[in-house]
């Protein structure tokens, strides 16, 4: 085998790992999630576990609660709000998720709905002192 065979098998090789190492380091966030349960990276050190609920989600009324943390501790009193949106067809939903702080971290989504069955985006921002970042998802929603 001279070197540029070698160069040319290596190259995709080297391509294909460092695709693995990106999807290991960004958990489930590049991927459509079916299972309602995952966990996304924000700035600021900010880690946020969502649970959806039906799990797979389905059209129509969600569950979702939250739970946030900055470099491993509970994030109290953040200002957070939730937003669906189906970015297939540029439009949310027919109804306006509220945020209810219940402390230690835990945040609850009222009021949370997925008007039509097919790819949604969950997309919450979180300000907390002077700090602020969005933290976007997607979720494959069932009919
Ligand atoms: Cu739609």
């Amino acid at each position: 085998m001279n070197f540029s065979n070698l160069k040319n098998t290596a190259r995709p090789l080297f391509c294909l790992f460092a695709i693995c190492f990106l999807l290991v380091a960004c958990g489930e966030s590049d991927d459509p999630d079916d299972t309602g349960d995952a966990l996304h990276e924000g700035e600021h050190g900010l880690v946020l576990e969502a649970h959806l609920d039906p799990d797979p989600p389905q059209s129509g009324a969600a569950e979702m609660t939250l739970i946030l943390t900055v470099d491993g501790e509970p994030l109290e009193g953040a200002q957070v709000s939730v937003e669906p949106w189906m970015p297939g067809h540029g439009h949310g939903s027919n109804t306006d998720a509220v945020v209810v702080d219940e402390g230690e971290g835990i945040y609850r989504v009222d009021d949370l709905s997925f008007s039509m069955a097919g790819l949604w985006e969950i997309r919450v921002d979180v300000a907390w002192d002077d700090l602020e970042t969005q933290v976007v998802w997607e979720v494959d929603v069932d009919g």
